[in-house]
């Protein structure tokens, strides 16, 4: 009689530290996966704030159909170099990507396949170097407008980035 009742109270326990092992382990588990989702969230994010585009912005002009060079700084925190590979704006046709050449004669602007933006560094896209070129406009550009632009990098990918048109210095 005794004996029954220890047995049966020592498999309740038994069953019973069973079913905390498998609701701890099910816990456990549930923390890992949610550990590893936020870890590849916060890793992505992560990721995509290491390269900064500020600044943005185009001189203001009162014609249509003209080609406008897009300025901005471009902070690059990762590690590895990054490039420019397009633009996208809903004001102006077409992009290029451009540099300027120092020969004999005046600077002359050149297109270039991408637009090289170093690691652990600030790039400024100005005229007068690296920049990119937006062709054809198809309005004009008022001071004090901001347009959203897409601007492709080979690593961070494509930022949705505020583009503003500001006075001719
Ligand atoms: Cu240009």
């Amino acid at each position: 009689m005794t004996d029954a009742t220890t047995s049966s109270v020592e498999g309740a326990s038994h069953t019973y530290r069973s079913a905390i092992k498998l609701s701890r382990r099910s816990k456990l588990l549930a923390i890992g996966l949610l550990v590893t989702h936020l870890s590849s969230i916060v890793g992505f994010a992560a990721a995509g704030d290491t390269l900064q585009v500020t600044n943005a912005h185009v001189y203001a002009s009162d014609e249509t159909g003209i080609d406008v060079p897009l300025l901005m700084t471009v902070r690059n925190d990762a590690s590895e170099a990054d490039a420019l590979l397009r633009v996208r704006c809903p004001f102006a046709n077409f992009s290029e990507r451009h540099t300027v050449d120092r020969g004999e004669g005046a600077p002359a602007m050149r297109a270039v396949k991408s637009i090289p933006v170093p690691e652990n560094r600030t790039t400024e896209l100005k005229p007068d170097g690296f920049h990119v070129m937006l062709l054809q406009t198809r309005q004009k550009l008022t001071v004090g407008e901001t347009f959203t632009c897409a601007i492709t990098f080979q690593k961070a990918g494509t930022k949705e980035t505020e583009v503003q048109i500001s006075k001719k210095p």
